[in-house]
């Protein structure tokens, strides 16, 4: 049984989720207009694998026997100076993640609620999986550029990211 506390909590992170899954698609639809295929694709695929974010814990709330509530979703930003600054902006938003999922297993620990404790360890987990994927990204971007053919091999880069992790969830790939 979920306290009213963790409950709240946990329907916060429902929203995070869903506008992370939103941001990463604007950010998609910011790509195709700079011709930046690549990166549009890897980053629909990345707003999918955030809704899988989303549902798991939608699931979670449910099999709790509560009710998961969808709150309103910031829209996110719509513009941005270049390529550079939106993978600057998904490592700096998973950060932000990474402090929820933090907060949010520090309250199942003080509210000594061990079942949503260890169904918070997946999301640790994935949380450092996906710096260490944005993180890998911006490497990326450094050695290759991303002015005049660098921009085109960055580009290029990022699509073959999609099969590998960051384009198939780790909910995907544990099935
Ligand atoms: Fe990108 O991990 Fe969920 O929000």
């Amino acid at each position: 049984m979920l306290t009213d506390k963790m409950l709240d909590k946990l329907n916060d992170q429902i929203n995070v989720e869903f506008y992370s899954s939103n941001l990463y698609l604007q950010m998609a639809s910011w790509c195709e207009t700079k011709g930046l295929e690549g990166c549009a694709d890897f980053l629909k695929s990345h707003a999918d694998e955030e809704m899988g974010h989303m549902h798991r814990l939608f699931t979670y709330v449910n099999e709790c026997g509560a009710m998961a509530k969808l709150g309103a979703i910031d829209a996110p930003p719509t513009d941005f100076a270049n390529i550079d600054a939106v993978f600057e902006e998904t490592l700096r938003h998973e950060k932000y993640v990474t402090r929820k999922i933090n907060e949010l297993a520090d309250t199942a620990f003080s509210e000594k609620d061990y079942s949503t404790f260890n169904f918070l360890q997946w999301y640790v987990a994935e949380q450092h999986e996906e710096e260490k994927l944005f993180n890998t990204i911006l490497d990326k971007m450094r050695i290759i550029g991303t002015e005049g053919r660098g921009l085109y091999h960055f580009d290029q880069e990022i699509a073959k990211m999609i099969d590998g992790h960051g384009g198939g969830s780790v909910m995907e790939s544990e099935a």
